[in-house]
């Protein structure tokens, strides 16, 4: 029995120096030390035992569980500091890397545009006015002078809503709507979103629009050629040529279509510009005599100009973009560019 003992012990504490693991440690403790176990057993073996060698044995068999069970202790704390290591290594996290950075979002090139062309007329006294987007036959057509049965007014052209009420060509109206609330000096530009029934690389069916009206006393069409070279030159650069070609529209008399000298070849003639050395930047012309009187105004005592552009077709140029649907994909790869 003593031999019995001494062997058991040994056996454990054998196992017990080869544990790898905290789970072959708990084996080892219920192989051993469980309720079933082979220390155990020999504990309850004791009523075998002759009774005048039952002290001794019993000592023998406490002091082995004793010292299987403090051995046992001292490992488990041993491997669980092994292991606590080895997870922390395992999830090591550098902190000296750098972050993430969240991407940024970007201004639309159409804004970035309106925002410039804003700062060179507010630069000029000029105000921002805005105004509503679905109109009335009368302020998109009748006030600025565009009759009845004029082909600009045709279905093929405008968005209508019913036979009175459509959505805004050109951001005239708001400019006329102004000019029956304020009187002279006028100085405005009116931005925003227009439609028309029309759409290809270069016309979208909503597309925006800035157009300048000023309205004083003595006001001349050098003004007007004044406040758009100014214009041309901020946008553009200082070296960018201007001409103006007469043109017509019913609003403005005299008129003129306004160019300035190709953005891409400056005036040499490239594909850009048809080998003509110049582009199409905008429309303009003095304020129609008619178009004061239904605003209230009489042509004898103040005049006006005007002018109108489309914000794409300046973006497009500025930025040397092709195609005007790129401003509305909304395609991140097109819109971080700029
Ligand atoms: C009032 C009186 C006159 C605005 C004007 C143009 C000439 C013009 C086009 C340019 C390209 C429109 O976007 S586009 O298709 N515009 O050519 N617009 S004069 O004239 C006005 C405006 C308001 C009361």
């Amino acid at each position: 029995m003593e031999r019995q003992i001494s062997l058991v012990k040994d056996e454990a504490l054998a196992a017990l120096r080869g544990a790898q693991t905290s789970a072959e440690l708990e084996a080892i403790r219920v192989k051993y030390l469980g309720k079933k176990g082979e220390l155990t057993l020999l504990l309850r073996g004791m009523g075998k035992v002759p009774p005048e060698e039952r002290p001794r044995l019993g000592k023998l068999v406490n002091e082995a569980r004793d010292e299987l069970e403090r051995a046992l202790g001292e490992a488990g704390r041993k491997l669980a500091a092994l292991e606590e290591e080895q997870r922390l290594e395992r999830e090591r996290v550098d902190i000296t890397l750098p972050g993430r950075r969240p991407p940024m979002g970007h201004k639309h090139p159409l804004t970035l545009v309106l925002e410039e062309i804003k700062h060179v007329f507010r630069g000029m006294g000029f105000d921002v006015v805005q105004g509503p987007e679905v109109e009335t036959d009368y302020y998109n057509f009748e006030a600025l002078n565009v009759p009845k049965f004029h082909p600009a007014r045709d279905m093929q052209d405008t968005f209508y809503i019913t036979d009175d009420i459509l959505l805004r060509t050109q951001t005239s109206p708001v400019q006329a709507r102004v000019m029956e609330q304020r009187k002279p000096p006028i100085r405005i530009i009116a931005p925003g979103k227009v439609y028309r029934r029309d759409a290809d690389v270069t016309h979208s069916p909503m597309f925006h629009q800035v157009e300048g009206l000023a309205v004083d006393k003595h006001i001349t069409f050098g003004d007007l050629k004044g406040v758009l070279k100014v214009f041309a030159e901020e946008l553009f650069g200082k070296d960018t040529g201007m001409r103006f070609r007469p043109s017509y529209f019913p609003f403005t008399e005299p008129s003129a279509e306004v160019d300035i000298s190709c953005v891409m070849c400056h005036g040499e003639g490239c594909r850009v510009c048809s080998h003509s050395g110049w582009l199409e930047i905008l429309g303009a012309g003095m304020v129609h005599p008619r178009v004061l009187e239904m605003a209230g105004y009489d042509p004898e005592e103040v005049g006006g100009f005007a002018f109108g552009m489309g914000i794409e077709r300046i973006a497009m140029l500025k930025y040397g973009v092709d195609d005007i649907r790129l401003f509305f994909e909304n395609d991140a790869r097109f819109l971080t560019q700029f």
